[in-house]
């Protein structure tokens, strides 16, 4: 039988890392009750032709494509919070949300719902560079209660290296996705790098819309863009989003610490040299057969 196996480790500093590990695959401490019901109730959740789920490694953009999805499927440009996310909201929550639901995850690719494995449903994945999602990631976990982090971003790289990260590791994550034609070649997907987003806005939200088959013109697209911007989205974060069911025993002040600079390359400011050449040799010999082209500034 699959056993649920509690892991913690820590580091010469003592700084630890708590997670379950499962099949294989990480989960951590915050996730919805127990992570072999997770599993369970995941892969047979009954998706439906106009579900659209939103992959990301964490801190890689959620909850901005989130709510540029939501402008897009609903047609009106309400501020949309935080997502249901499939590890985080209870199952029949999700199960019995109206359509068309827009639902959220940081799960593998394998413990998708296999509806949507097989073509049931649209996939939209979002990829920032693993450097920028490092930083967002420390900054994130030091000021959370519980599952936070407290020691430094130089023990946090240690861990964030490893094999086994919260969700797997964000090279294994990626390198799911650019075999995803091989794995699960019926899945709909669509993938869009954070940093394209930021850089030519506009273009690739036409490409999402594309994605979609929903009719939204280019002035929608951009009152979508004057919606979402950082500044207006971290206002509407502060003062809408408190006591977000999903997160109220993890958050300190009741907001999750979620809009904090919104740029590419912040990394240089936190990266030593040494960590940088550290991280780019790991990075080269993990993804070595693919041909990979990440934008770092
Ligand atoms: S989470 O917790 O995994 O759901 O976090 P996630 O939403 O994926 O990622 C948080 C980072 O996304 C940045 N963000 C944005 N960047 C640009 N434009 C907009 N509108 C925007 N909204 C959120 C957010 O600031 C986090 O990145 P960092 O680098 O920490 O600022």
């Amino acid at each position: 039988m699959d056993v649920i196996e509690k892991v913690d480790i820590r580091d010469e500093e003592g700084n630890t890392m708590d997670y379950s590990l499962y099949k294989g695959c990480s989960f951590p401490p915050h996730v919805v009750g127990n992570v072999r019901d997770l599993v369970a109730n995941c892969a047979k959740l009954k998706c439906r032709q106009d579900d659209v789920l939103l992959y990301t490694y964490p801190k890689s953009g959620t909850h901005w494509m989130h709510n540029i999805l939501n402008m897009f499927i609903t047609g009106n440009f309400a501020y949309a919070g935080t997502a249901s996310y499939l590890e985080f909201a209870k199952i029949d929550v999700i199960d019995n949300m109206p359509s068309p639901r827009l639902i959220a995850t940081h799960l593998e690719v394998d413990l998708f719902p296999d509806d949507i494995k097989n073509g049931i449903g649209k996939v939209v994945n979002i990829v920032r560079n693993p450097k920028d999602v490092a930083v967002s990631y420390y900054c994130f976990l030091s000021s959370m209660k519980g599952v936070g982090f407290t020691g430094t971003f130089d023990s946090f790289l240690r861990f964030y290296l490893k094999e086994e990260f919260f969700f797997g590791n964000w090279y294994g994550a990626l390198k799911q996705w650019l075999d995803i034609g091989k794995t699960y070649p019926k899945m709909k997907i669509f993938t869009l790098y954070y940093e394209d987003l930021k850089r030519n806005t506009l273009p690739n939200l036409k490409r999402v819309v594309n994605f979609l088959e929903i009719p939204r013109d280019e002035d929608f697209c951009k009152s979508v863009i004057d919606n979402t911007g950082f500044a207006t989205m971290k206002r509407h974060h502060e003062t809408e989003s408190k006591h977000n069911e999903q997160f109220k025993d993890v958050v300190k002040d009741g907001v999750l610490p979620i809009y904090r600079k919104g740029e590419i390359g912040d990394w240089k400011r936190w990266f030593t040299p040494a960590q940088s050449e550290l991280f780019d040799r790991v990075y080269k010999e993990r993804l070595a057969k693919y041909d990979l082209d990440l934008v770092y500034e």
